[in-house]
Protein backbone atom coordinates (compact mmCIF):
# COMPACT_ATOMS: atom_id res chain seq x y z
CA UNK A 1 0.00 0.00 0.00
CA UNK A 2 1.19 3.71 -0.79
CA UNK A 3 1.82 5.85 2.46
CA UNK A 4 2.39 9.30 2.27
CA UNK A 5 5.11 9.96 3.99
CA UNK A 6 5.63 13.74 6.04
CA UNK A 7 8.81 15.12 4.79
CA UNK A 8 11.32 17.56 6.43
CA UNK A 9 13.35 19.79 4.04
CA UNK A 10 16.36 21.90 4.00
CA UNK A 11 16.72 24.39 1.32
CA UNK A 12 20.32 25.80 1.21
CA UNK A 13 20.34 29.87 0.10
CA UNK A 14 17.47 32.12 0.15
CA UNK A 15 18.22 33.79 -3.00
CA UNK A 16 15.81 33.66 -6.10
CA UNK A 17 15.95 29.94 -6.34
CA UNK A 18 15.53 28.94 -2.41
CA UNK A 19 12.97 31.36 -2.46
CA UNK A 20 10.82 29.66 -5.10
CA UNK A 21 11.53 25.90 -4.42
CA UNK A 22 10.26 27.13 -0.69
CA UNK A 23 6.91 28.42 -2.08
CA UNK A 24 6.48 25.49 -4.92
CA UNK A 25 6.56 22.92 -1.57
CA UNK A 26 4.57 24.71 0.10
CA UNK A 27 2.11 24.36 -2.90
CA UNK A 28 3.06 20.76 -3.15
CA UNK A 29 1.78 20.35 0.27
CA UNK A 30 5.32 19.92 1.70
CA UNK A 31 5.38 22.20 4.96
CA UNK A 32 8.32 21.40 6.82
CA UNK A 33 10.89 23.24 4.60
CA UNK A 34 14.05 25.81 6.28
CA UNK A 35 15.87 27.91 4.32
CA UNK A 36 19.30 28.00 5.32
CA UNK A 37 20.80 31.16 4.66
CA UNK A 38 24.57 32.62 5.33
CA UNK A 39 23.81 36.32 5.20
CA UNK A 40 21.09 38.63 7.13
CA UNK A 41 19.25 39.25 3.91
CA UNK A 42 17.70 37.37 1.55
CA UNK A 43 18.42 38.08 -2.56
CA UNK A 44 21.44 35.89 -3.51
CA UNK A 45 23.02 37.58 -6.33
CA UNK A 46 20.66 40.63 -6.24
CA UNK A 47 21.99 41.23 -2.63
CA UNK A 48 25.33 41.24 -3.17
CA UNK A 49 25.80 43.12 -6.38
CA UNK A 50 24.34 46.53 -5.64
CA UNK A 51 27.56 47.96 -7.68
CA UNK A 52 26.93 51.37 -9.45
CA UNK A 53 25.03 50.40 -12.79
CA UNK A 54 24.06 47.25 -11.82
CA UNK A 55 21.68 45.89 -14.21
CA UNK A 56 19.66 42.56 -15.35
CA UNK A 57 20.66 42.06 -19.08
CA UNK A 58 17.33 40.06 -19.88
CA UNK A 59 14.22 42.24 -20.12
CA UNK A 60 12.40 42.49 -16.93
CA UNK A 61 9.13 41.17 -18.04
CA UNK A 62 10.99 37.99 -19.17
CA UNK A 63 12.93 37.75 -15.85
CA UNK A 64 9.86 36.94 -13.43
CA UNK A 65 8.67 33.95 -11.92
CA UNK A 66 6.07 32.50 -13.57
CA UNK A 67 3.59 32.65 -11.27
CA UNK A 68 4.46 36.33 -9.74
CA UNK A 69 3.28 38.49 -13.02
CA UNK A 70 4.69 42.36 -11.92
CA UNK A 71 3.50 44.91 -14.13
CA UNK A 72 5.46 47.84 -12.37
CA UNK A 73 9.04 46.89 -13.68
CA UNK A 74 10.29 50.58 -14.21
CA UNK A 75 13.12 50.06 -17.40
CA UNK A 76 13.07 47.54 -20.29
CA UNK A 77 15.97 45.85 -18.07
CA UNK A 78 15.79 46.61 -14.51
CA UNK A 79 18.20 47.67 -12.42
CA UNK A 80 19.35 45.05 -9.44
CA UNK A 81 17.88 46.79 -6.78
CA UNK A 82 13.95 46.73 -8.14
CA UNK A 83 14.96 42.95 -8.67
CA UNK A 84 15.79 42.96 -5.06
CA UNK A 85 12.48 44.79 -4.17
CA UNK A 86 10.84 42.42 -6.36
CA UNK A 87 11.97 39.08 -4.35
CA UNK A 88 11.36 40.95 -1.08
CA UNK A 89 7.65 41.38 -2.18
CA UNK A 90 7.52 37.95 -3.21
CA UNK A 91 8.79 36.36 0.04
CA UNK A 92 6.64 38.93 1.62
CA UNK A 93 3.37 37.48 0.03
CA UNK A 94 4.17 33.95 0.05
CA UNK A 95 5.84 34.31 3.95
CA UNK A 96 8.95 32.96 3.23
CA UNK A 97 10.93 34.82 5.39
CA UNK A 98 9.44 33.03 8.71
CA UNK A 99 10.97 29.12 7.47
CA UNK A 100 14.72 31.53 6.62
CA UNK A 101 17.25 30.87 9.30
CA UNK A 102 19.64 33.86 8.94
CA UNK A 103 23.11 34.04 9.81
CA UNK A 104 22.96 30.22 9.45
CA UNK A 105 26.17 29.07 6.70
CA UNK A 106 25.65 25.50 6.15
CA UNK A 107 29.10 24.19 6.69
CA UNK A 108 28.21 20.36 6.81
CA UNK A 109 25.94 17.88 5.04
CA UNK A 110 26.11 14.12 6.00
CA UNK A 111 23.95 11.22 4.48
CA UNK A 112 23.51 8.27 7.43
CA UNK A 113 20.58 6.12 8.20
CA UNK A 114 18.67 7.49 5.20
CA UNK A 115 18.77 11.13 6.32
CA UNK A 116 20.89 14.26 5.81
CA UNK A 117 22.26 15.52 9.03
CA UNK A 118 23.28 19.18 8.49
CA UNK A 119 25.12 21.42 10.77
CA UNK A 120 25.73 25.16 9.88
CA UNK A 121 27.92 27.79 11.53
CA UNK A 122 25.25 27.92 14.85
CA UNK A 123 25.79 23.97 15.27
CA UNK A 124 23.94 21.32 14.54
CA UNK A 125 20.21 21.23 12.69
CA UNK A 126 18.99 17.58 13.10
CA UNK A 127 18.38 14.88 10.38
CA UNK A 128 16.47 16.14 6.83
CA UNK A 129 15.11 13.63 4.30
CA UNK A 130 15.89 15.60 1.43
CA UNK A 131 18.09 18.60 0.63
CA UNK A 132 17.77 21.09 -2.29
CA UNK A 133 20.90 23.21 -2.51
CA UNK A 134 19.66 26.97 -4.34
CA UNK A 135 23.46 28.19 -3.57
CA UNK A 136 24.02 30.20 -6.83
CA UNK A 137 26.39 29.77 -9.43
CA UNK A 138 27.98 33.19 -9.72
CA UNK A 139 28.79 33.53 -5.90
CA UNK A 140 32.36 33.15 -4.73
CA UNK A 141 34.54 35.83 -5.46
CA UNK A 142 37.45 35.81 -7.99
CA UNK A 143 40.58 37.78 -6.87
CA UNK A 144 43.15 38.84 -9.13
CA UNK A 145 46.93 37.11 -8.78
CA UNK A 146 48.21 40.21 -9.01
CA UNK A 147 50.84 41.19 -6.19
CA UNK A 148 51.07 43.81 -3.83
CA UNK A 149 46.78 44.56 -3.48
CA UNK A 150 47.80 45.43 0.62
CA UNK A 151 50.37 48.37 -0.70
CA UNK A 152 47.71 49.97 -2.41
CA UNK A 153 46.59 53.09 -0.46
CA UNK A 154 43.46 54.00 -1.79
CA UNK A 155 40.76 51.93 -1.56
CA UNK A 156 40.40 48.42 -3.43
CA UNK A 157 37.63 46.03 -3.51
CA UNK A 158 35.56 43.28 -5.44
CA UNK A 159 32.09 44.36 -7.40
CA UNK A 160 30.18 41.82 -5.13
CA UNK A 161 31.43 43.55 -1.90
CA UNK A 162 31.00 46.97 -2.97
CA UNK A 163 31.82 49.75 -0.60
CA UNK A 164 28.89 51.99 -0.30
CA UNK A 165 30.67 54.64 2.21
CA UNK A 166 33.02 55.32 -0.99
CA UNK A 167 32.13 58.29 -2.88
CA UNK A 168 33.59 58.38 -6.12
CA UNK A 169 32.80 61.50 -7.19
CA UNK A 170 36.16 63.17 -8.52
CA UNK A 171 37.67 60.34 -8.04
CA UNK A 172 40.73 58.99 -9.91
CA UNK A 173 39.04 54.92 -10.46
CA UNK A 174 40.56 52.35 -12.06
CA UNK A 175 38.37 49.22 -12.92
CA UNK A 176 39.86 45.66 -13.55
CA UNK A 177 38.04 43.47 -16.30
CA UNK A 178 35.89 43.85 -19.00
CA UNK A 179 32.99 41.36 -18.17
CA UNK A 180 29.51 42.05 -17.54
CA UNK A 181 30.09 44.04 -14.58
CA UNK A 182 32.73 46.41 -15.52
CA UNK A 183 30.64 47.40 -18.73
CA UNK A 184 28.17 48.08 -16.65
CA UNK A 185 29.81 50.36 -13.97
CA UNK A 186 31.47 51.69 -16.84
CA UNK A 187 28.54 53.70 -17.99
CA UNK A 188 27.17 54.32 -14.46
CA UNK A 189 30.60 55.94 -13.08
CA UNK A 190 32.64 57.66 -16.19
CA UNK A 191 30.83 60.59 -15.77
CA UNK A 192 31.28 61.50 -12.03
CA UNK A 193 34.87 60.63 -12.45
CA UNK A 194 38.30 62.69 -12.13
CA UNK A 195 39.60 59.88 -14.31
CA UNK A 196 38.71 56.45 -15.69
CA UNK A 197 40.87 53.65 -16.23
CA UNK A 198 39.63 50.08 -17.75
CA UNK A 199 42.21 47.64 -17.63
CA UNK A 200 41.46 45.31 -20.18
CA UNK A 201 43.39 41.63 -20.63
CA UNK A 202 41.02 40.14 -23.53
CA UNK A 203 38.40 42.03 -25.72
CA UNK A 204 34.84 40.91 -25.45
CA UNK A 205 31.90 41.24 -27.80
CA UNK A 206 29.02 43.70 -26.98
CA UNK A 207 25.31 43.63 -28.40
CA UNK A 208 23.45 47.03 -27.81
CA UNK A 209 20.92 46.75 -25.44
CA UNK A 210 17.23 48.10 -25.90
CA UNK A 211 17.21 50.13 -22.35
CA UNK A 212 14.92 52.59 -21.34
CA UNK A 213 11.92 53.37 -18.99
CA UNK A 214 8.87 51.47 -19.60
CA UNK A 215 5.72 53.95 -20.26
CA UNK A 216 3.40 54.35 -17.41
CA UNK A 217 0.40 53.75 -20.46
CA UNK A 218 1.97 49.96 -20.84
CA UNK A 219 2.39 49.57 -17.25
CA UNK A 220 -1.83 50.68 -16.78
CA UNK A 221 -2.08 48.16 -20.18
CA UNK A 222 -0.54 45.10 -18.18
CA UNK A 223 -2.22 45.87 -14.74
CA UNK A 224 -5.64 45.67 -16.38
CA UNK A 225 -4.98 43.13 -18.71
CA UNK A 226 -2.54 40.43 -17.42
CA UNK A 227 -2.96 38.12 -20.71
CA UNK A 228 -1.14 40.83 -22.66
CA UNK A 229 2.11 40.78 -19.66
CA UNK A 230 2.06 37.10 -20.02
CA UNK A 231 2.04 37.03 -23.76
CA UNK A 232 5.23 39.53 -23.25
CA UNK A 233 6.91 36.72 -20.89
CA UNK A 234 6.06 34.15 -22.87
CA UNK A 235 7.64 35.98 -26.18
CA UNK A 236 10.59 37.02 -24.47
CA UNK A 237 11.62 33.43 -23.12
CA UNK A 238 11.06 31.77 -26.65
CA UNK A 239 13.06 34.83 -28.05
CA UNK A 240 16.23 34.08 -25.79
CA UNK A 241 15.61 30.40 -25.94
CA UNK A 242 15.06 29.92 -29.26
CA UNK A 243 17.16 32.39 -30.39
CA UNK A 244 19.84 33.12 -28.12
CA UNK A 245 20.28 29.83 -26.54
CA UNK A 246 20.01 28.10 -30.10
CA UNK A 247 22.80 30.69 -31.63
CA UNK A 248 25.34 29.25 -28.98
CA UNK A 249 25.04 25.96 -29.18
CA UNK A 250 24.69 26.05 -32.78
CA UNK A 251 21.82 25.11 -33.40
CA UNK A 252 19.82 28.06 -35.21
CA UNK A 253 23.03 29.15 -37.49
CA UNK A 254 20.79 32.24 -38.80
CA UNK A 255 20.11 33.92 -35.78
CA UNK A 256 23.97 33.33 -34.55
CA UNK A 257 25.39 35.22 -37.70
CA UNK A 258 22.28 37.66 -37.38
CA UNK A 259 24.33 38.00 -33.88
CA UNK A 260 27.50 38.52 -35.33
CA UNK A 261 26.40 41.33 -37.10
CA UNK A 262 24.80 43.04 -34.29
CA UNK A 263 28.00 42.74 -31.93
CA UNK A 264 30.11 44.05 -35.16
CA UNK A 265 27.62 47.36 -36.54
CA UNK A 266 27.76 48.22 -32.94
CA UNK A 267 31.37 47.91 -32.41
CA UNK A 268 31.86 50.17 -35.55
CA UNK A 269 30.55 53.06 -33.79
CA UNK A 270 33.68 53.40 -32.34
CA UNK A 271 35.31 56.17 -34.39
CA UNK A 272 39.01 56.24 -33.36
CA UNK A 273 40.74 53.01 -35.00
CA UNK A 274 42.82 52.61 -32.36
CA UNK A 275 40.45 52.25 -29.97
CA UNK A 276 38.22 49.99 -32.21
CA UNK A 277 41.13 47.75 -32.56
CA UNK A 278 42.03 47.30 -28.98
CA UNK A 279 38.19 46.74 -28.19
CA UNK A 280 38.53 44.08 -31.27
CA UNK A 281 38.02 40.33 -29.89
CA UNK A 282 40.15 37.60 -31.73
CA UNK A 283 37.70 34.90 -30.90
CA UNK A 284 34.04 33.94 -31.83
CA UNK A 285 30.63 35.90 -30.51
CA UNK A 286 29.42 34.49 -27.23
CA UNK A 287 31.94 32.15 -26.93
CA UNK A 288 32.63 34.30 -23.51
CA UNK A 289 29.47 35.07 -22.22
CA UNK A 290 28.09 37.53 -24.62
CA UNK A 291 27.58 41.77 -22.97
CA UNK A 292 24.98 43.58 -23.29
CA UNK A 293 25.19 46.83 -22.82
CA UNK A 294 23.47 49.99 -24.08
CA UNK A 295 26.24 52.99 -23.06
CA UNK A 296 29.60 51.01 -22.71
CA UNK A 297 31.19 51.94 -26.37
CA UNK A 298 29.82 55.38 -25.42
CA UNK A 299 31.19 55.64 -22.03
CA UNK A 300 35.21 54.20 -22.96
CA UNK A 301 35.23 57.29 -25.68
CA UNK A 302 34.99 60.18 -23.11
CA UNK A 303 37.65 62.28 -22.76
CA UNK A 304 38.27 61.55 -18.87
CA UNK A 305 38.39 57.52 -19.90
CA UNK A 306 41.37 55.22 -21.06
CA UNK A 307 41.68 52.08 -22.06
CA UNK A 308 44.82 49.91 -21.21
CA UNK A 309 45.53 46.96 -22.31
CA UNK A 310 48.94 46.61 -20.65
CA UNK A 311 49.62 43.80 -18.88
CA UNK A 312 49.30 44.67 -14.91
CA UNK A 313 52.35 44.20 -13.51
CA UNK A 314 51.79 45.10 -9.82
CA UNK A 315 49.43 47.44 -7.15
CA UNK A 316 51.98 49.46 -5.60
CA UNK A 317 51.09 52.62 -2.84
CA UNK A 318 50.20 55.26 -5.57
CA UNK A 319 47.68 52.73 -8.31
CA UNK A 320 48.71 50.38 -10.93
CA UNK A 321 51.84 49.78 -12.48
CA UNK A 322 51.86 48.02 -15.91
CA UNK A 323 54.43 46.14 -17.63
CA UNK A 324 55.32 48.89 -20.01
CA UNK A 325 56.76 50.66 -16.87
CA UNK A 326 53.54 53.10 -16.36
CA UNK A 327 52.32 53.75 -13.11
CA UNK A 328 48.15 54.65 -13.68
CA UNK A 329 47.67 56.88 -10.30
CA UNK A 330 44.38 55.86 -8.94
CA UNK A 331 42.38 57.03 -5.82
CA UNK A 332 39.86 53.78 -5.64
CA UNK A 333 40.12 50.34 -7.30
CA UNK A 334 37.84 48.22 -8.38
CA UNK A 335 38.31 44.57 -8.65
CA UNK A 336 35.58 43.66 -11.75
CA UNK A 337 37.44 40.17 -12.21
CA UNK A 338 34.36 37.82 -11.80
CA UNK A 339 33.54 35.07 -10.00
CA UNK A 340 35.02 31.13 -9.28
CA UNK A 341 32.00 29.77 -10.73
CA UNK A 342 33.11 25.84 -10.32
CA UNK A 343 33.05 25.93 -7.00
CA UNK A 344 29.21 25.94 -6.64
CA UNK A 345 27.81 25.23 -3.46
CA UNK A 346 31.64 24.26 -1.69
CA UNK A 347 33.61 25.28 0.65
CA UNK A 348 30.44 23.35 2.66
CA UNK A 349 31.21 19.93 3.22
CA UNK A 350 29.10 17.28 1.88
CA UNK A 351 29.60 13.40 2.67
CA UNK A 352 26.99 11.33 0.30
CA UNK A 353 26.54 7.27 0.41
CA UNK A 354 29.70 5.18 1.91
CA UNK A 355 31.57 8.01 3.14
CA UNK A 356 32.40 9.61 -0.35
CA UNK A 357 32.27 13.12 0.06
CA UNK A 358 31.34 15.80 -2.97
CA UNK A 359 35.35 17.06 -2.85
CA UNK A 360 36.19 13.75 -3.80
CA UNK A 361 33.65 13.07 -6.37
CA UNK A 362 34.48 16.49 -8.10
CA UNK A 363 38.05 15.97 -7.97
CA UNK A 364 37.81 15.45 -11.35
CA UNK A 365 35.35 18.29 -12.56
CA UNK A 366 31.77 18.36 -11.48
CA UNK A 367 29.36 16.21 -12.80
CA UNK A 368 26.08 15.11 -11.89
CA UNK A 369 22.75 13.66 -13.98
CA UNK A 370 20.77 16.32 -15.75
CA UNK A 371 22.37 19.19 -13.48
CA UNK A 372 19.65 17.95 -10.59
CA UNK A 373 21.18 15.22 -8.84
CA UNK A 374 24.61 13.55 -8.36
CA UNK A 375 25.10 9.60 -8.15
CA UNK A 376 25.65 8.40 -4.40
CA UNK A 377 24.02 11.45 -3.06
CA UNK A 378 20.69 10.29 -2.61
CA UNK A 379 18.11 13.21 -2.01
CA UNK A 380 20.12 15.56 -2.80
CA UNK A 381 18.67 17.88 -5.46
CA UNK A 382 20.33 20.86 -6.86
CA UNK A 383 19.31 24.37 -8.40
CA UNK A 384 22.24 25.52 -10.29
CA UNK A 385 24.10 22.38 -9.89
CA UNK A 386 26.95 21.39 -12.93
CA UNK A 387 25.86 21.69 -16.69
CA UNK A 388 22.79 23.50 -15.92
CA UNK A 389 21.95 26.25 -18.84
CA UNK A 390 23.98 29.29 -17.69
CA UNK A 391 23.94 32.37 -20.08
CA UNK A 392 22.03 35.35 -21.68
CA UNK A 393 18.78 34.05 -20.68
CA UNK A 394 16.40 34.12 -17.40
CA UNK A 395 17.85 32.18 -14.55
CA UNK A 396 14.41 32.39 -12.60
CA UNK A 397 13.26 29.79 -15.92
CA UNK A 398 16.00 27.79 -15.33
CA UNK A 399 15.48 27.47 -11.54
CA UNK A 400 11.88 26.66 -11.92
CA UNK A 401 12.72 24.02 -14.26
CA UNK A 402 15.07 22.10 -12.57
CA UNK A 403 12.83 22.66 -8.78
CA UNK A 404 9.90 21.24 -11.02
CA UNK A 405 12.36 18.16 -11.96
CA UNK A 406 12.91 17.13 -8.24
CA UNK A 407 9.79 18.11 -7.34
CA UNK A 408 8.89 14.83 -9.00
CA UNK A 409 11.49 13.06 -7.09
CA UNK A 410 10.54 14.32 -4.19
CA UNK A 411 6.83 13.84 -4.46
CA UNK A 412 8.23 10.12 -5.37
CA UNK A 413 9.93 10.21 -1.97
CA UNK A 414 7.06 11.39 -0.33
CA UNK A 415 4.20 8.33 -1.55
CA UNK A 416 6.13 6.29 -3.35
CA UNK A 417 6.90 3.99 -0.16
CA UNK A 418 10.64 4.43 -0.60
CA UNK A 419 13.05 6.16 1.29
CA UNK A 420 16.23 7.36 -1.08
CA UNK A 421 16.26 8.19 -4.46
CA UNK A 422 19.66 8.86 -6.50
CA UNK A 423 20.21 8.72 -10.41
CA UNK A 424 21.99 5.34 -11.42
CA UNK A 425 26.03 6.03 -11.83
CA UNK A 426 25.24 4.60 -15.49
CA UNK A 427 22.67 7.21 -16.27
CA UNK A 428 25.16 9.82 -15.03
CA UNK A 429 28.08 8.41 -16.94
CA UNK A 430 26.05 8.55 -20.24
CA UNK A 431 24.70 12.29 -19.65
CA UNK A 432 28.07 13.07 -18.79
CA UNK A 433 29.85 11.31 -21.61
CA UNK A 434 26.53 12.92 -23.99
CA UNK A 435 27.84 16.50 -22.62
CA UNK A 436 31.54 16.25 -23.79
CA UNK A 437 30.11 14.53 -27.00
CA UNK A 438 28.44 17.89 -27.59
CA UNK A 439 30.60 20.35 -26.59
CA UNK A 440 32.70 20.53 -29.83
CA UNK A 441 29.34 21.72 -31.69
CA UNK A 442 29.01 24.64 -29.38
CA UNK A 443 30.44 28.09 -29.41
CA UNK A 444 31.93 28.10 -26.39
CA UNK A 445 34.78 25.12 -27.71
CA UNK A 446 36.18 27.57 -30.32
CA UNK A 447 38.59 28.75 -28.70
CA UNK A 448 39.01 31.60 -26.24
CA UNK A 449 39.16 31.39 -22.00
CA UNK A 450 35.91 31.66 -20.13
CA UNK A 451 34.05 30.75 -17.01
CA UNK A 452 31.87 28.22 -18.65
CA UNK A 453 34.69 25.81 -18.86
CA UNK A 454 36.84 24.63 -16.25
CA UNK A 455 40.61 23.99 -15.65
CA UNK A 456 40.16 20.60 -16.72
CA UNK A 457 38.16 21.33 -20.01
CA UNK A 458 34.56 20.65 -18.35
CA UNK A 459 31.66 22.75 -19.57
CA UNK A 460 29.51 24.29 -16.98
CA UNK A 461 26.47 25.00 -19.09
CA UNK A 462 24.21 23.37 -20.75
CA UNK A 463 25.17 22.26 -24.22
CA UNK A 464 21.90 21.40 -25.73
CA UNK A 465 18.87 23.81 -26.96
CA UNK A 466 16.94 25.31 -23.88
CA UNK A 467 13.44 23.23 -25.29
CA UNK A 468 15.55 20.20 -25.00
CA UNK A 469 16.96 20.96 -21.59
CA UNK A 470 12.93 21.84 -20.45
CA UNK A 471 11.78 18.24 -22.47
CA UNK A 472 14.46 17.01 -19.82
CA UNK A 473 13.41 18.25 -16.84
CA UNK A 474 9.73 17.88 -17.63
CA UNK A 475 9.76 13.91 -16.31
CA UNK A 476 12.06 12.38 -15.38
CA UNK A 477 13.30 8.64 -16.74
CA UNK A 478 12.61 6.74 -13.98
CA UNK A 479 15.00 3.99 -14.74
CA UNK A 480 17.43 5.82 -14.68
CA UNK A 481 17.11 6.16 -11.14
CA UNK A 482 17.65 3.64 -7.94
CA UNK A 483 15.34 3.58 -5.38
CA UNK A 484 15.82 2.54 -1.39
O1 LIG B 1 33.01 38.62 -14.47
P1 LIG B 1 33.70 37.96 -15.78
P2 LIG B 1 31.77 39.60 -14.36
N1 LIG B 1 44.07 40.55 -14.66
O2 LIG B 1 34.26 36.67 -15.31
C1 LIG B 1 39.19 39.98 -15.92
C2 LIG B 1 26.90 37.69 -14.62
N2 LIG B 1 26.53 39.08 -14.67
O3 LIG B 1 31.57 39.89 -12.91
O4 LIG B 1 38.55 37.83 -19.92
C3 LIG B 1 43.31 41.22 -15.53
O5 LIG B 1 32.78 37.94 -16.92
C4 LIG B 1 38.76 38.99 -16.97
O6 LIG B 1 39.68 38.99 -18.03
P3 LIG B 1 39.76 37.72 -19.05
C5 LIG B 1 27.13 37.21 -16.03
O7 LIG B 1 26.73 35.87 -16.14
C6 LIG B 1 25.32 39.36 -15.14
O8 LIG B 1 31.91 40.75 -15.26
O9 LIG B 1 39.69 36.49 -18.18
N3 LIG B 1 42.03 40.97 -15.76
C7 LIG B 1 37.39 39.56 -17.31
O10 LIG B 1 37.48 40.64 -18.18
C8 LIG B 1 28.60 37.38 -16.19
O11 LIG B 1 29.16 36.63 -17.23
C9 LIG B 1 24.91 40.63 -15.23
O12 LIG B 1 41.03 37.89 -19.75
C10 LIG B 1 41.48 39.97 -15.06
C11 LIG B 1 36.89 40.06 -15.97
O13 LIG B 1 38.03 40.22 -15.14
C12 LIG B 1 29.06 36.96 -14.83
O14 LIG B 1 28.12 37.55 -13.95
C13 LIG B 1 25.75 41.67 -14.85
C14 LIG B 1 42.19 39.21 -14.12
C15 LIG B 1 35.96 39.11 -15.31
O15 LIG B 1 34.82 39.00 -16.11
C16 LIG B 1 30.43 37.42 -14.44
O16 LIG B 1 30.60 38.75 -14.89
C17 LIG B 1 26.99 41.38 -14.36
C18 LIG B 1 43.56 39.54 -13.94
N4 LIG B 1 44.32 38.87 -13.08
C19 LIG B 1 27.38 40.07 -14.27
N5 LIG B 1 41.37 38.29 -13.59
C20 LIG B 1 23.57 40.88 -15.76
O17 LIG B 1 23.36 41.88 -16.36
C21 LIG B 1 40.19 38.45 -14.19
N6 LIG B 1 40.25 39.47 -15.07
C22 LIG B 1 22.51 39.84 -15.55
Amino acid sequence: MTETRKLRIAIIGAGASGIMALIKLREAGIGDVTIYEKADMLGGTWRDNRYPGVTCDVPSHGYRYSFEPNAEWSRVCAPGAEILDYLKYVARKHDVEAAIRYGHEVVRADYRDGKWQIETSKGPQGAFDAVITATGVLHHPSYPDIPGLEDFAGEAFHTSRWKDDVDLKGKRIGVIGTGSTATQITGAVVDEAASYTLFQRTAQWIAPLPQGPIPEEQKALFRARPELMQSEYERISHENNSKFAAAIVGANPRAYEKLVEVCRDYLETVRDPLLRAKLTPDYSVGCKRLILSENFYEAIQKPNAELVTERIERFEAGGIRTADGRLHELDVIVLATGFNTHQLMRPMEVTGRNGKTLNETWEKGNEGYLAVTVPGFPNWFMIGGPNSPIGNFSWLLTAENQFNFALKLILRLRDGNISEIAPKPEAAKAFNEAVRAKLPDTVWATGCKSWYIDKFGNIASWPWTFEKFQEDMSEPVWDDFEVA
